[in-house]
């Protein structure tokens, strides 16, 4: 086992990971920037260094700082977190050459999956559903028209370079179509430096159903079954959910067992998630894939009792999982509501000094936060300041839960995403389980706060 590992992020999942580490006997050395020096992944790391100025591109993102640091206190690993260097292949190359583990898949695999079109047919090989389209790059317009007739309208566009909804457009006719495709390739290039683009059939109502999966240097794969994300706004996941409140235990099974071939099929190693896209017909189609840890673990963990990150861990040192897949038992219904430092009516950044602030407990409460009062927010990154993880034996008992516990999470002095969870847990679509992608489009935030009861959630 590793006795010294650098945390490569800051925030609640820089704490989440010591946590984990503090668990194994491991000692921490945390990383932060300027603008992180009260932070409290530095007060909890065993050693903290200070690698540079608060934007991230010169701190958080700088390689050659983080490797430096890494060398001078002499871990043998390093832990990415999520966001940042976490899907960098260059950066875990890096590692890598260093000789220094770095705690996520082969270098070789985040590339491939960093590349969406490549991604796709490497799991149209391993036989994954994908949606229907063309597995390949589409050069011009006319070679785009051909393929949208057979696949039929709409047609999303995507940037091979892209990802979690970046360099997106829709085409509902052939005119959209011939105007959508340079403009596409006009802002992939701008955007990711690459204006490769791919073709898929637009799926117009669907879930975002994703699936997890941990794999080991042992031949070992499972999968910890879903989380339904289909509460979206911008393409940021805002509540998280497993298990969907849709999926039969047949389908995800099935799902199941699709993640667990693709991986095989492709070696991978370590925790990841298979992102599909679930239609009315409950067909699911492969979207992309993630090979990091990721915000909403936290759900899995509680339905399926593990610890997603001591687990990244052991692979990474080489040891076995500490399950296999009878192991696992799927326990109870968990809801994730992510509490963002922003307005809750305009959704504008609200950073800061958190003057006050009232954590929840009580049976069935989690919250993973590296905030405290008296912190100041600062404003140079994500707005993520606490995740609100609830617990309980159904999805009904859940909401409730999750309802009592927003009431009890105070945060003074700047403004936070609270009230806009509590509306929508009030949500009769809500709370009956009628989600999807579209969810955010239709909900009308006239920011008041709903209190517990006012939606049909109870008993
Ligand atoms: C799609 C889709 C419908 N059809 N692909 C969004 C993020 C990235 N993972 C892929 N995404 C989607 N891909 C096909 N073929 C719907 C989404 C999607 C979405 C699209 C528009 C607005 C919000 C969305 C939320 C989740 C998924």
């Amino acid at each position: 086992m590793f006795k010294k590992v650098l945390i490569a992020n800051r925030g609640e999942i820089a704490t989440r990971i010591i946590w984990a580490c503090k668990e194994l006997g491991i000692k921490t050395v945390a990383i932060f920037s300027e603008a992180d020096r009260d932070a409290l992944h530095v007060r909890f790391a065993d050693e903290a260094i200070c690698i540079g100025p608060a934007p991230s591109i010169q701190s958080y993102l700088n390689i050659p700082a983080v490797i430096s640091a890494a060398e001078i206190a002499n871990v043998e690993a390093i832990h990415p977190g999520y966001g940042f260097l976490a899907e960098n292949a260059y950066f875990a190359e890096v590692c890598e050459a260093c000789n220094i583990k770095f705690i996520g898949p082969a270098s070789e695999t985040i590339s491939l999956m960093g590349d969406k079109a490549k991604a796709r047919s490497a799991m149209k090989a391993a036989g994954v559903p994908i949606t229907p389209g063309f597995d390949g790059i589409v050069e011009d317009e006319e070679e785009a028209a051909k393929i949208a007739d057979q696949i039929g309208y709409p047609v999303i566009i995507k940037a091979s370079a892209g990802g979690g909804g970046r360099g997106m457009r829709i085409a509902r006719n052939r005119e959209d179509l011939l105007t959508s495709l340079p403009a596409a390739q006009h802002e992939a290039q701008l955007a990711f430096n690459n204006p490769a683009v791919y073709i898929e059939r637009y799926i117009q109502v669907a879930r975002h159903i994703e699936i997890q999966v941990l794999a080991d240097h042992h031949g070992n794969v499972v999968h910890l079954g879903e989380r339904e994300c289909s509460i979206q706004r911008r393409h940021q996941k805002l509540i998280e959910e497993s298990p969907s409140a849709v999926l039969s235990p047949e389908l995800r099974r099935r799902m199941g067992e699709v993640a667990v071939k693709a991986c095989r099929e492709i070696g991978y190693v370590n925790a990841g998630t298979m992102e599909f896209l679930l239609d009315e017909d409950n067909n699911f189609y492969f979207m992309e894939m993630n090979t990091r840890i990721q915000v909403e673990h936290p759900v899995t963990e509680l339905v399926t009792n593990t610890d997603l990150v001591r687990e990244q861990i052991l692979i990474a040192a080489g040891e076995r999982l500490e399950f296999d897949q009878e192991d696992l038992v799927f326990s109870g219904h968990a809801i994730e509501c992510r509490i963002n430092a922003e307005s809750p009516t305009t959704y504008a950044p609200s950073p800061g000094l958190i003057t006050a602030m009232n954590l929840p407990g009580g049976p069935g409460v989690r919250v993973d936060t590296a905030a405290y009062p008296g912190w100041f927010v600062p404003p140079n990154y994500d707005s993520l300041i606490a995740k609100l993880i609830v617990h309980h034996r159904t999805r009904q008992l859940a909401i409730v839960r999750m309802q009592r516990a927003l009431e009890a999470m105070i945060v003074e002095g700047i403004e936070t995403s609270v009230p806009m969870h509590q509306r929508i847990l009030a949500e009769q679509d809500f709370v009956e389980g009628r989600l999807s992608t579209r969810f955010m489009e239709r909900f009308k935030n006239d920011g008041k706060p709903a209190r517990v009861g006012e939606g049909t959630a109870g008993r």
